[in-house]
């Protein structure tokens, strides 16, 4: 399961206290009590695994290292160590608190979420020509502690989207080396697949149908990964008896998400030519053409075909 939407607690570590000490040798009997160390800052970097929000799907707190407290002997506290969570490029993170919404683009980038608290100051910061024997240190503070929700918005250039079984898991992988479940019945694909045709990142997405955007079949969230892309292929299978109607399903489905979707490029393929004759694909891409003139038919097992779609791809991938 792709874990994509998650809400956490990330805090930063407590400072650590103050210690109130004296040096014991006859004759100097000053105060010798060190400060505590400050806490972990918790910070958040930016890797190229998608999975990488796996790790909050049970475990929902963190927080970074406390400072040490100071020692009896002039000595400070360590400094808490910082916790370095690694998650997916293409992460929102929303303080759910604030309302700071910060989004992390790169690999290595990072954003600290949660400062460490201040470190309390030991007896020996206290002490003053009128009062050389002070009694006083201070507790550290408190790390920052904030809810955050972190939402994966996946970075493809181009997003697959259609009907379940219309083949958009089989191109997928004839076009790149990606292993996508493909299978002869509805929500084969359950989850976003990426594969990459040369510099160029394609995202499979499971297959919509009428009322996904009101929970029907796995529902419309997944959208939410082509909200970035600048190229949309929709995919329409030959078998079908009315490809329009298919076509604006999906197109009604994609609007009922975020009506920005209708503004992207949108390529459409009709699929599995290879299962109907010759005329019924003459036919079904000339239907097609009235609704959306970039059309083309094309079969996972046809090479013209499959050069075509690659034709396609290097004319995004030269504009990028
Ligand atoms: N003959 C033929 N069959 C195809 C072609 N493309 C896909 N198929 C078959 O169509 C069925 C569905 O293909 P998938 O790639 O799983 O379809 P999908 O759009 O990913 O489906 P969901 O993940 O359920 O939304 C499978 O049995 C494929 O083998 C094609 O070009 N020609
Ligand atoms: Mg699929």
């Amino acid at each position: 399961m792709l874990v994509d939407d998650v809400e956490v607690r990330l805090s930063g570590g407590d400072g650590g206290h103050g210690i109130v000490g004296f040096n014991k040798t006859k004759g100097n009997t000053g105060p010798t009590g060190g400060n505590g160390g400050p806490g972990g800052d918790l910070i958040l970097e930016g890797i190229s695994d998608i999975s990488a929000l796996q790790q909050f799907r049970f475990n929902k707190v963190f927080k970074a290292e406390n400072g040490r407290q100071g020692t009896a002997r002039l000595l400070d506290g360590r400094r808490g160590e910082d916790l370095i969570l690694k998650v997916p490029t293409g992460t929102v993170v929303t303080n759910l608190d604030t309302g700071d919404v910060h989004e992390i683009t790169k690999v290595g980038e990072q954003l600290l979420v949660a400062h460490g608290g201040y470190r309390g100051r030991g007896n020996f910061h206290f002490r003053a020509a009128s009062n050389t024997t002070p009694l006083e240190s201070e507790d550290g503070k408190a790390g920052e502690s904030f809810n955050f929700r972190l939402e994966l918005k996946m970075i493809a250039d181009v997003g697959l989207v259609g009907l379940p079984s219309a083949g958009k898991s089989s191109l997928l992988n004839a076009l790149t080396g990606a292993h996508s479940k493909v299978g002869a019945y509805a929500f084969t694909t359950l989850e976003p697949h990426l594969g990459a045709y040369y510099g160029l990142i394609i995202a499979d997405l499971p297959g919509l149908i009428e009322g996904a955007s009101e929970g029907k079949g796995l529902g419309d969230k997944f959208l939410r990964h082509i909200e970035r892309t600048r190229e949309i292929f929709h995919l329409v299978s030959a078998e079908s008896d009315d490809v329009v109607r298919d076509y604006e399903i999906i197109r009604g489905e994609l609007k009922a998400f975020n009506p920005e979707l209708l503004t992207k490029h949108e390529q459409v393929f009709l699929t599995k030519m290879d299962m109907v004759t010759s005329e019924d694909v003459a036919e079904k891409v000339a239907q097609l053409k009235k609704v959306n003139k970039n059309v083309i038919a094309i079969s996972v097992i046809d090479d013209e075909s499959m050069k075509k779609v690659k034709a396609i791809l290097n004319a995004i991938a030269a504009k990028k």
